[in-house]
This record gives structure tokens, sequence and C-alpha cells, in this order.
């Protein structure tokens, strides 16, 4: 490997061994894989021969700088995060290091935990935690429960935390009556000429925008607490041990903000429930499972229900659908902005995207009274 070598200008095999050799990794590179997983970042999985002889793997992440102006915050939010929750299982006595997050510190001069190229490319390079896995649609009702418990002990752990110590890194990131504001401006600007083909879609979101902008004015009126959140609570961004299929860890911490339990809540069910593929073209296939609903909240709930105010409880089934219809808005926005946001993989991947998350939230509305009993009955039991 050359020195020299400018990274935007390498092979993509060339630069992930420059990062690797700028973040102190032993030994010699064995290969790499594209991790697919995640819409914003682009992620590596990179193994190296240690010069003991035995494999080991690493997670290389550039950092999608579109998305996150300010990467410096979230790595420092990340730093605290971690050592916090750390601390806090170790002095529970759970030392597995399986279940901690781990970046790395640059050995080239100032050991920080990113590295910014010549061509402002954004990386960090984490631990790989073997024997893991992670998944995207899921009808394992144990693991949905395990997934919740993750969730929630992840609530639990930061519920200590300083709020004040995190630095915002997308500012309003859950603010859905911002959001809702923002986005029919862009339907109005249709700088794109996109609005056209996606009237159907524009008039179901304006449809529920009161109902979905509840939260937000709660927590106005000072009516809902802010937390810690994670605020990007998918299923896939739990690790689960490979055999014994218990979670061990969660992951991608970028945006863990001050936020709302029901954002958490919601976002988890509206992806783990769904009964496809965030992105499913054929919607007959689309459906809110509330069985796996109900596997989530058993898991989370018991874990931070000694924490919940009565307001808490009674929104946690409205976040749901709160984030899916917030969700179906940003695919939408992007798509009529001209998709500059989340990665797509086609062309009308973003409209794919949304309408998949409508048909989500129709089902969700045919099913709300059910999903608040749910709720009830196991926050009760
Ligand atoms: C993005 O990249 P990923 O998959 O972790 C997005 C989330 C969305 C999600 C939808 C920073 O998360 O908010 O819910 O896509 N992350 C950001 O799949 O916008
Ligand atoms: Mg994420």
């Amino acid at each position: 490997m050359k020195n020299n070598c400018k990274l935007q200008e390498c092979p993509i095999e060339e630069t992930l061994q420059s990062i690797c050799t700028i973040f102190g990794v032993p030994g010699t590179f064995e290969k790499y894989e594209v991790i697919i997983m995640g819409n914003i970042n682009n992620t590596y999985k990179v193994t190296y021969r240690h010069p003991d002889g035995f494999l080991k793997s690493y997670v290389v992440q550039k950092v999608n700088m579109y998305v996150f102006k300010k990467p410096r915050q979230i790595m420092n939010n990340i730093d605290l995060i971690t050592t916090h929750i750390k601390n806090k299982n170790f002095a529970c006595g759970i030392t597995d290091t399986r279940r901690f997050m781990h970046f790395y510190h640059t050995h080239n001069g100032k050991r920080k935990n990113y590295y910014l190229d010549n061509n402002h490319g954004f990386w960090r390079v984490s631990k790989y935690i073997e024997n893991s896995e992670t998944y995207n649609v899921c009808d394992d009702l144990f693991v949905l429960e395990e997934a919740g418990r993750a969730f929630g002990k992840f609530q639990n752990a930061l519920s200590d935390f300083d709020a004040q110590k995190l630095y915002e890194t997308i500012p309003d990131f859950h603010n859905t009556k911002k959001r809702m504001n923002d986005f029919l401006v862009h339907v109005n600007e249709d700088s794109c000429d996109r609005v056209e083909s996606v009237y159907e879609e524009i008039d179901y979101i304006k449809g529920l925008r009161d109902r979905v902008c509840v939260l937000t004015e709660m927590l106005e009126r000072k009516e809902l607490p802010l937390r810690v959140t994670h605020n990007d609570t998918k299923i896939n961004n739990v690790l689960f041990d490979g055999e014994t299929k218990q979670a061990l860890v969660v992951i991608d911490l970028d945006t863990v903000m001050p936020g709302l339990v029901a954002h958490d809540f919601g976002d988890a069910v509206r992806f783990a429930a769904n009964t496809a593929a965030e992105d499913e073209m054929d919607l007959s296939k689309v459906a809110f499972d509330l069985e796996k609903y109900e596997a989530f909240a058993r898991g989370f709930i018991p874990e931070v229900k000694d924490a919940l105010t009565e307001n808490e409880v009674k929104t946690l089934a409205l976040g749901a659908l709160t984030m899916t219809v917030e969700l179906a808005e940003r695919f939408l926005d992007d798509y009529i902005t001209g998709d500059n946001y989340f990665k797509i993989k086609y062309p009308g991947h973003n409209i794919v995207r949304t309408r998949c998350q409508i048909a989500l939230a129709k089902d969700m509305e045919r099913k709300f009274d059910e999903m608040q009993s749910i709720v009830e009955r196991i926050y009760k039991e």
C-alpha cells in the first residue's frame, strides 16, 4: 500500500487499508466486505490477520457529511455515551466485551476517535462483534422481545446521563411539526418537478398531520418529558448472539440525543412489526403485525415502566403511527427535493419507501385501539 495514496482516488480496498493503518490496526490485510445495512453511512467489515496469527475484524465507516454536518460532535457524544454505558455495566458486574461498543483512536498524532481525510471524508473504526447477527425482517418473537429489552435497557442506562452534555447532532430530528411544515414548503416549491406524480401520497400525509403532531405539541407544552433517547431504534441496530439469539448491544449511536420515549418505542415497532421490508414494492405484503408488536412491547415496557409518566405510557402507540407517517414524509420529501439524503438503489426508491410506510400507517390506523390496549395490558402486568 502506498502511503502517499490520496484516499479519494484509491480503490476502496486500498483506502480501507490506509484507514486501518491510521487507526493502528496491527497485522496484515486479509479481506473486506460491504455491510449493506443502513441508508446513510458507508460501512465495511475489514478483516486483518493479527501478528499472532488469528483473524480479527473491524467495522470501518465513512460518515455521511451531507446528513451529519458536524460529525466531530457525533464522535464526542459517542465517546461520552459508550463510556457511561460501560461504567454502568461494569458496576453491575457485566464485563462481557461483546456487550459494549468500542471505537479505536488514531495512531497519528492526536489520537482521535475519527480521521478526516484530504478530501473531507470522515472515517471511524469500531470493534466488530464476532458471532453476532442482525435482522431486517424478523419473525422470531423471542428475538423481537430481546430487541425490546435491549432498547429498554439502553434507555434505562442513559436515564441518569446529563443531556446537557450532548450535542444535538441533527437539530429537530424528530420534530414532526417542523418536518411537516418544511415538507409542505417543499411541495409548494416543487424544485424537481416531481410533485405531480405523488399527489395521493402527499394528501394522505397532510390528512394525518394534526394527529402525528400531537407528540411534538405535548412536548412543547411540557406534558411529556425530554429524555436521552436513541432516535433510530430499528431492530437492525441491535446485535444478537448468533447462537443464543440474545441481544448483545445497541449500535448506531449517531442520533443519540434528547428525545421522546414514544419515538424510540414507535420507530422500533414501525420497523420490527412490519411484515415486510421497509422498501417492499408489493404492498399486499405490508401489514402491521400485532403479535410482533406485542413481543417488542413485552421486552421494552418492563425495562422502563418505573420511570415512565402516565402520559408517556398513553402515547407509546401513537409514537408508532407518528414515526411511520414522519418517515413516509421524510422519504417523500427527499424524493421531491432530488434524493439527496437517503441512499437510493434505483430511481424512485424513495417513492417505494414512502408507499410502504403509508400502507403500514394505514394498517396501524385500523389496529390502533388494539395497539393501545396491548400497551396498557403489559404496563399493568
Ligand atoms: C436512516 O442509516 P440508518 O438506516 O441507520 C435514518 C433514520 C431512518 C432510517 C430509515 C440519520 O437510518 O432516521 O429512520 O434511515 N437515519 C438518519 O430506514 O436520518
Ligand atoms: Mg442510523
